[in-house]
């Protein structure tokens, strides 16, 4: 047996078992500040959990849908049925994983849906063998770069304080969400006071083709890229503008795949990818558009969709996998909640860096009395 098949020979042929107890769950973490996009404004993270119970295991997925569609089409509610209606009747006791994921083709979209589900199950899979998720999947440890998000803030003055505060945390980039109300003033303020550090900017999709001279202004800011300018589901015009620019465009939105990674390299719609699991379709789509990435020579880095603690666990583990070549929006839990609901809290060591966990499964420990106090709903599927 070659390595690479002995590497996942778990996912083909390790049956999934009869899992004991399946249940979704809805939390509702209050933030520490509001979150501002060009999109919406949220107040607190509402998160979708998948809790499996098997022989004394507990596993959790986390689904990175918001409870509006502002961000992408799919909901917690949305997600939820997917999952009882269409997922879930998919799992049966004597399948691999690999049987399921492919099971799951027929549905199509919903791709934050199947990656909660497959988190979850990954995380059993894992924990069943007493290894981290990122040995699970082939990779060795490592330290993963810190990226922070800044939302849209009330002013300049306020935007300034955010980017000094975290340039003070040792971060290793900073982004800052952008959009037609606040954009070339903001940015060249913060390159004036912060001219060394690596900077790009997020628009969430607020621009159009007819911006482009308006876009091209960012030029002289020296960002090390601007994130989904045009709308969420373009690929091609993203190639007429990244033709207009010198600053490299990175596609979030738009990319719900490997084939979609496959279309913006080769139309050279952007010279960057964010790969989020969850708006791919899981953690093994994400480990292979990586890979694709590396080969094609476009750098990449994981993003977040403020996660609780288990997406956030699960970003860190993803991030072992080889093509993750550039910080990502991955950021110390106080920055997000007062009180998470796993421990221990992800905090950058004295060089911005994260450490991944070595305990089994996604490596956190999720607190159950914590799930109860922010619980909104709690349902039992089996
Ligand atoms: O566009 O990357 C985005 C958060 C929610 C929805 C979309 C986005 C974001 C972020 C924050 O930028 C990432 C994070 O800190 O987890
Ligand atoms: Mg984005």
């Amino acid at each position: 047996m070659k390595k690479s098949e002995m590497l996942t020979a778990w996912l083909e042929k390790e049956p999934l078992g009869d899992i004991e107890k399946i249940e979704l769950l809805t939390v509702r973490l209050p933030f520490v500040a509001p979150f501002g996009t060009s999109v919406a404004t949220w107040n607190c993270k509402e998160a979708l959990l998948v809790r499996l119970e098997d022989k004394g295991l507990t596993a959790w997925g986390e689904c990175v849908a918001d409870p509006d569609p502002y961000y992408a089409s799919e909901t917690t509610t949305s997600a939820r049925h997917i999952i009882k209606e269409f997922l879930l009747p998919e799992l049966k006791p004597g399948q691999s994983l690999a049987g399921l994921l492919d099971r799951f083709r027929r549905v199509r979209g919903n791709e934050m849906a199947k990656a909660a589900l497959e988190n979850a199950l990954l995380d059993l899979l894992a924990k069943r063998r007493g290894q981290p998720l990122h040995e699970l999947l082939g990779f060795p440890p490592k330290r993963v770069m810190s990226g922070i998000s800044i939302g849209l803030q009330e002013s300049i003055p306020a935007l300034l304080s955010k980017v000094e505060e975290a340039v003070a945390g040792g971060y290793h980039r900073v982004k800052m969400k952008i959009g037609r109300q606040q954009d070339v003033d903001w940015v060249k303020t913060v390159r004036e006071c912060f001219p060394g550090i690596a900077l790009m900017a997020d628009a969430n999709g607020d621009y159009s083709l007819a911006d482009s001279g308006h876009l091209a202004r960012l030029d002289e800011f020296k960002l090390t890229m601007i994130e989904q300018p045009l709308s969420y589901h373009d690929i091609y015009q993203h190639s007429l503008l990244q033709a207009r620019l010198k600053t490299p465009l990175c596609l979030d939105e738009s990319i719900h795949g490997c084939d979609d990674a496959e279309a913006a390299i080769a139309l050279k719609s952007c010279r960057v990818i964010n790969i989020k699991q969850g708006r791919v379709g899981g953690l093994l789509e994400a480990v292979r558009m990586a890979g694709l990435c590396a080969a094609r020579g476009i750098p990449a880095w994981s993003g977040g969709m403020d996660e609780t603690g288990i997406g956030r666990a699960l970003n860190i583990q993803l991030q072992a996998a080889p093509g993750f070549v550039l910080p990502g929006d991955t950021s110390e839990t106080r920055r997000y909640f007062h009180e998470d609901i796993v421990e221990p809290p992800v905090v950058l060591d004295g060089e911005g860096f994260i450490a991944m966990p070595s305990a089994p499964g996604i490596g956190v420990e999720v607190i159950p009395e914590r799930v109860e106090k922010y619980l909104l709903a709690r349902e039992r599927i089996k």
